[in-house]
Protein backbone atom coordinates (compact mmCIF):
# COMPACT_ATOMS: atom_id res chain seq x y z
CA UNK A 1 0.00 0.00 0.00
CA UNK A 2 1.42 3.28 -0.64
CA UNK A 3 0.69 5.97 0.89
CA UNK A 4 1.24 10.14 1.19
CA UNK A 5 2.22 11.42 4.41
CA UNK A 6 1.18 14.90 5.15
CA UNK A 7 3.42 16.81 7.45
CA UNK A 8 0.81 18.95 9.64
CA UNK A 9 3.37 21.03 11.99
CA UNK A 10 3.55 21.57 15.21
CA UNK A 11 3.24 25.59 15.55
CA UNK A 12 5.34 26.92 18.42
CA UNK A 13 5.34 27.77 21.25
CA UNK A 14 5.31 24.14 22.37
CA UNK A 15 3.98 22.74 25.52
CA UNK A 16 6.32 21.58 28.39
CA UNK A 17 6.23 18.35 26.97
CA UNK A 18 7.54 18.79 23.96
CA UNK A 19 10.21 21.56 24.90
CA UNK A 20 13.01 18.90 24.37
CA UNK A 21 12.01 19.31 20.51
CA UNK A 22 12.75 23.08 20.21
CA UNK A 23 14.63 24.19 17.72
CA UNK A 24 13.84 21.33 14.97
CA UNK A 25 10.25 21.33 12.89
CA UNK A 26 8.03 18.87 14.33
CA UNK A 27 5.65 17.53 12.11
CA UNK A 28 2.57 14.75 13.08
CA UNK A 29 3.15 12.74 10.68
CA UNK A 30 -0.70 11.59 9.16
CA UNK A 31 -0.87 8.63 6.46
CA UNK A 32 -3.61 9.37 3.56
CA UNK A 33 -4.53 8.29 0.62
CA UNK A 34 -6.64 10.89 -0.79
CA UNK A 35 -3.96 13.68 -1.01
CA UNK A 36 -6.65 15.84 -3.09
CA UNK A 37 -9.12 16.26 0.00
CA UNK A 38 -6.15 18.02 2.36
CA UNK A 39 -8.45 21.32 1.22
CA UNK A 40 -10.76 19.96 3.70
CA UNK A 41 -8.71 19.15 7.19
CA UNK A 42 -10.54 20.54 9.55
CA UNK A 43 -8.40 18.89 12.30
CA UNK A 44 -6.10 15.61 13.00
CA UNK A 45 -6.85 12.33 14.96
CA UNK A 46 -5.03 10.30 17.54
CA UNK A 47 -5.56 7.59 19.47
CA UNK A 48 -5.59 8.13 23.42
CA UNK A 49 -4.08 5.35 24.19
CA UNK A 50 -1.35 4.51 21.43
CA UNK A 51 1.96 4.85 21.73
CA UNK A 52 3.68 7.05 19.67
CA UNK A 53 7.20 8.76 19.42
CA UNK A 54 8.70 11.32 18.09
CA UNK A 55 11.31 10.53 15.44
CA UNK A 56 14.33 12.30 13.74
CA UNK A 57 13.63 12.16 9.69
CA UNK A 58 16.95 14.45 9.07
CA UNK A 59 19.09 16.75 10.94
CA UNK A 60 16.34 19.62 10.93
CA UNK A 61 12.80 17.38 11.13
CA UNK A 62 11.16 15.80 13.46
CA UNK A 63 7.97 13.23 12.85
CA UNK A 64 5.58 11.81 15.43
CA UNK A 65 4.32 8.75 14.52
CA UNK A 66 3.99 4.62 15.76
CA UNK A 67 7.36 3.06 16.61
CA UNK A 68 6.52 0.27 13.65
CA UNK A 69 6.05 3.01 10.86
CA UNK A 70 9.02 5.23 12.07
CA UNK A 71 11.31 1.41 11.11
CA UNK A 72 9.92 1.32 7.79
CA UNK A 73 10.36 5.07 7.10
CA UNK A 74 14.11 4.68 8.07
CA UNK A 75 14.61 1.59 5.30
CA UNK A 76 12.77 4.13 3.00
CA UNK A 77 15.54 6.98 3.74
CA UNK A 78 13.64 9.05 6.23
CA UNK A 79 15.55 8.53 9.42
CA UNK A 80 18.53 10.50 10.42
CA UNK A 81 20.49 7.32 11.20
CA UNK A 82 20.66 5.29 7.88
CA UNK A 83 18.05 2.16 9.03
CA UNK A 84 17.83 2.56 12.22
CA UNK A 85 14.93 4.60 13.99
CA UNK A 86 16.17 7.27 15.87
CA UNK A 87 13.78 8.87 18.83
CA UNK A 88 13.68 11.71 21.11
CA UNK A 89 10.61 11.62 22.87
CA UNK A 90 8.23 8.56 23.94
CA UNK A 91 4.90 9.84 23.60
CA UNK A 92 1.45 8.81 24.18
CA UNK A 93 -1.94 9.94 21.86
CA UNK A 94 -2.95 11.82 25.28
CA UNK A 95 0.28 13.70 24.68
CA UNK A 96 -0.56 14.72 21.23
CA UNK A 97 -4.72 16.06 21.95
CA UNK A 98 -5.46 19.71 21.64
CA UNK A 99 -1.68 20.49 19.73
CA UNK A 100 -2.07 23.05 17.35
CA UNK A 101 -0.84 22.10 13.94
CA UNK A 102 -0.72 24.27 10.42
CA UNK A 103 -1.41 21.45 7.74
CA UNK A 104 -0.89 21.49 4.16
CA UNK A 105 -3.51 23.16 1.63
CA UNK A 106 -6.39 23.37 5.24
CA UNK A 107 -8.55 26.36 4.83
CA UNK A 108 -7.80 26.51 8.56
CA UNK A 109 -5.12 28.44 9.54
CA UNK A 110 -4.55 26.25 13.10
CA UNK A 111 -6.46 22.70 13.24
CA UNK A 112 -5.79 20.82 16.58
CA UNK A 113 -5.41 17.18 17.20
CA UNK A 114 -8.49 15.16 18.63
CA UNK A 115 -8.98 11.74 19.82
CA UNK A 116 -10.77 8.92 17.64
CA UNK A 117 -11.63 5.50 19.18
CA UNK A 118 -10.99 3.52 15.64
CA UNK A 119 -7.35 4.18 15.05
CA UNK A 120 -5.32 1.50 14.09
CA UNK A 121 -1.67 1.58 15.42
CA UNK A 122 -0.64 -1.15 12.94
CA UNK A 123 -1.55 0.52 9.86
CA UNK A 124 -0.52 3.57 8.30
CA UNK A 125 1.44 5.80 10.82
CA UNK A 126 -1.33 6.12 13.39
CA UNK A 127 -1.72 9.63 12.63
CA UNK A 128 -4.89 10.34 10.79
CA UNK A 129 -5.51 13.97 9.11
CA UNK A 130 -9.55 14.38 9.53
CA UNK A 131 -11.68 15.35 6.30
CA UNK A 132 -15.31 15.14 7.52
CA UNK A 133 -16.67 16.57 4.61
CA UNK A 134 -15.49 13.17 2.49
CA UNK A 135 -14.42 10.53 5.04
CA UNK A 136 -17.15 8.69 7.38
CA UNK A 137 -15.08 7.87 9.97
CA UNK A 138 -14.11 11.94 10.03
CA UNK A 139 -17.48 13.05 10.10
CA UNK A 140 -18.92 10.58 12.95
CA UNK A 141 -15.85 11.28 15.14
CA UNK A 142 -16.40 15.01 15.08
CA UNK A 143 -20.29 14.60 15.50
CA UNK A 144 -19.34 12.38 18.70
CA UNK A 145 -17.26 15.20 19.87
CA UNK A 146 -19.50 18.53 18.99
CA UNK A 147 -22.78 16.34 20.55
CA UNK A 148 -21.14 14.67 23.59
CA UNK A 149 -19.93 17.21 26.22
CA UNK A 150 -18.51 13.83 28.25
CA UNK A 151 -16.47 12.73 25.83
CA UNK A 152 -14.55 16.14 25.28
CA UNK A 153 -14.22 16.68 29.05
CA UNK A 154 -12.91 13.09 29.22
CA UNK A 155 -9.96 13.74 27.13
CA UNK A 156 -9.69 17.71 28.67
CA UNK A 157 -10.91 18.86 24.73
CA UNK A 158 -11.15 22.17 25.14
CA UNK A 159 -14.50 23.65 23.13
CA UNK A 160 -12.54 26.32 21.27
CA UNK A 161 -10.78 23.02 19.71
CA UNK A 162 -14.05 21.64 18.81
CA UNK A 163 -17.14 23.61 18.53
CA UNK A 164 -15.88 26.35 15.91
CA UNK A 165 -15.18 23.55 13.21
CA UNK A 166 -17.01 23.55 9.98
CA UNK A 167 -17.71 20.83 7.65
CA UNK A 168 -15.68 22.37 4.79
CA UNK A 169 -17.13 21.21 1.16
CA UNK A 170 -14.29 20.44 -1.20
CA UNK A 171 -15.79 17.88 -3.88
CA UNK A 172 -19.43 17.75 -5.82
CA UNK A 173 -20.63 13.81 -6.55
CA UNK A 174 -24.03 13.51 -8.06
CA UNK A 175 -26.33 12.53 -5.96
CA UNK A 176 -24.25 12.44 -3.43
CA UNK A 177 -23.56 16.35 -2.58
CA UNK A 178 -20.78 18.48 -1.62
CA UNK A 179 -20.15 16.66 1.62
CA UNK A 180 -20.87 13.14 0.55
CA UNK A 181 -19.55 11.70 4.14
CA UNK A 182 -22.81 13.26 5.83
CA UNK A 183 -25.02 12.19 3.28
CA UNK A 184 -23.82 8.93 3.33
CA UNK A 185 -24.04 8.26 7.31
CA UNK A 186 -27.85 9.86 7.26
CA UNK A 187 -28.85 7.56 4.66
CA UNK A 188 -27.52 4.53 6.47
CA UNK A 189 -28.42 5.96 9.75
CA UNK A 190 -25.39 5.62 11.10
CA UNK A 191 -25.10 6.92 15.19
CA UNK A 192 -21.47 6.87 16.29
CA UNK A 193 -18.21 6.24 15.17
CA UNK A 194 -18.35 2.57 17.07
CA UNK A 195 -21.04 1.80 14.24
CA UNK A 196 -17.91 -0.27 12.71
CA UNK A 197 -19.81 -2.20 9.78
CA UNK A 198 -21.74 0.10 9.04
CA UNK A 199 -18.70 2.59 8.71
CA UNK A 200 -16.64 0.35 6.81
CA UNK A 201 -19.98 0.14 3.83
CA UNK A 202 -19.26 4.37 4.09
CA UNK A 203 -16.43 4.59 3.39
CA UNK A 204 -15.78 1.56 0.61
CA UNK A 205 -19.32 3.47 -1.65
CA UNK A 206 -17.34 7.04 -0.52
CA UNK A 207 -14.25 6.03 -2.33
CA UNK A 208 -15.63 4.73 -4.99
CA UNK A 209 -18.19 7.50 -5.66
CA UNK A 210 -15.52 10.25 -4.91
CA UNK A 211 -12.77 8.76 -7.12
CA UNK A 212 -15.04 7.80 -10.28
CA UNK A 213 -17.71 10.32 -10.00
CA UNK A 214 -16.27 13.69 -7.76
CA UNK A 215 -15.25 16.94 -9.48
CA UNK A 216 -12.86 19.26 -7.53
CA UNK A 217 -14.83 22.33 -6.61
CA UNK A 218 -11.96 24.19 -4.45
CA UNK A 219 -8.24 25.23 -5.33
CA UNK A 220 -5.70 25.50 -7.93
CA UNK A 221 -7.53 22.28 -9.62
CA UNK A 222 -11.29 23.31 -9.00
CA UNK A 223 -13.42 21.94 -12.14
CA UNK A 224 -11.19 18.64 -12.72
CA UNK A 225 -12.15 16.06 -11.78
CA UNK A 226 -10.59 13.69 -9.19
CA UNK A 227 -9.58 11.24 -10.92
CA UNK A 228 -7.22 14.06 -12.95
CA UNK A 229 -6.41 16.43 -10.05
CA UNK A 230 -5.71 13.64 -7.54
CA UNK A 231 -1.79 12.97 -8.71
CA UNK A 232 -1.15 16.22 -9.88
CA UNK A 233 -2.04 17.61 -6.42
CA UNK A 234 -0.07 14.93 -5.07
CA UNK A 235 2.78 15.57 -7.29
CA UNK A 236 2.66 19.38 -6.20
CA UNK A 237 2.83 18.13 -2.13
CA UNK A 238 5.72 15.84 -2.40
CA UNK A 239 7.51 18.52 -4.70
CA UNK A 240 7.38 21.41 -2.65
CA UNK A 241 8.19 19.39 0.63
CA UNK A 242 4.79 19.38 2.49
CA UNK A 243 4.74 15.89 2.02
CA UNK A 244 6.70 12.36 1.86
CA UNK A 245 6.09 9.22 -0.18
CA UNK A 246 5.19 6.05 2.62
CA UNK A 247 5.39 2.05 1.54
CA UNK A 248 3.64 -0.35 4.17
CA UNK A 249 5.25 -3.33 3.67
CA UNK A 250 2.48 -6.52 3.00
CA UNK A 251 1.12 -7.42 6.52
CA UNK A 252 1.99 -10.80 7.97
CA UNK A 253 -0.98 -11.47 9.45
CA UNK A 254 -4.39 -11.38 7.98
CA UNK A 255 -6.15 -8.11 8.11
CA UNK A 256 -9.63 -7.94 10.25
CA UNK A 257 -11.14 -7.93 6.67
CA UNK A 258 -9.36 -10.22 4.97
C1 LIG B 1 -7.73 11.60 4.43
C2 LIG B 1 -8.98 11.08 3.86
C3 LIG B 1 -9.99 11.77 3.22
C4 LIG B 1 -9.07 9.69 3.98
C5 LIG B 1 -11.07 11.08 2.75
C6 LIG B 1 -10.15 8.96 3.52
C7 LIG B 1 -11.17 9.66 2.90
P1 LIG B 1 -7.72 2.30 3.84
O1 LIG B 1 -8.33 2.28 2.50
O2 LIG B 1 -8.48 1.51 4.82
O3 LIG B 1 -6.22 2.02 3.83
N1 LIG B 1 -6.40 6.07 7.92
C8 LIG B 1 -5.06 6.09 7.70
N2 LIG B 1 -4.40 5.44 8.68
C9 LIG B 1 -5.34 4.99 9.54
C10 LIG B 1 -5.28 4.26 10.76
N3 LIG B 1 -4.11 3.89 11.27
N4 LIG B 1 -6.43 3.95 11.38
C11 LIG B 1 -7.61 4.36 10.87
N5 LIG B 1 -7.73 5.07 9.72
C12 LIG B 1 -6.61 5.38 9.06
O4 LIG B 1 -7.92 3.79 4.38
C13 LIG B 1 -6.97 4.78 4.29
C14 LIG B 1 -7.61 5.99 4.90
O5 LIG B 1 -7.96 5.68 6.26
C15 LIG B 1 -6.68 7.17 4.93
O6 LIG B 1 -7.06 8.17 3.97
C16 LIG B 1 -6.99 7.79 6.28
O7 LIG B 1 -8.04 8.70 5.99
C17 LIG B 1 -7.48 6.66 7.12
F1 LIG B 1 -12.07 11.73 2.15
O8 LIG B 1 -6.98 10.42 4.75
B1 LIG B 1 -7.81 9.19 4.67
C18 LIG B 1 -13.90 7.35 1.94
C19 LIG B 1 -12.59 7.68 2.65
N6 LIG B 1 -12.33 9.06 2.41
Amino acid sequence: QEYTIIKMELVAPFPDKFKVLEGKKVFLAAATLRPETMYGQTNAWVLPDGKYGAFEINDSEVFVLAHRAALNLAYQNHSRVPEKPSCLLELTGRDLIGLPLKSPLSFSEVIYALPMLSILMDKGTGIVTSVPSDAPDDYMALHDLKAKPAFREKYGIKDEWVMPIEIVPIIEIPQFGNKCAETVCLQMKIKSQNDKEKLAEAKKQTYLKGFTEGTMIVGEYAGRKVQEAKPLIRTKLLETGQAIVYSEPEKRVMSRSG
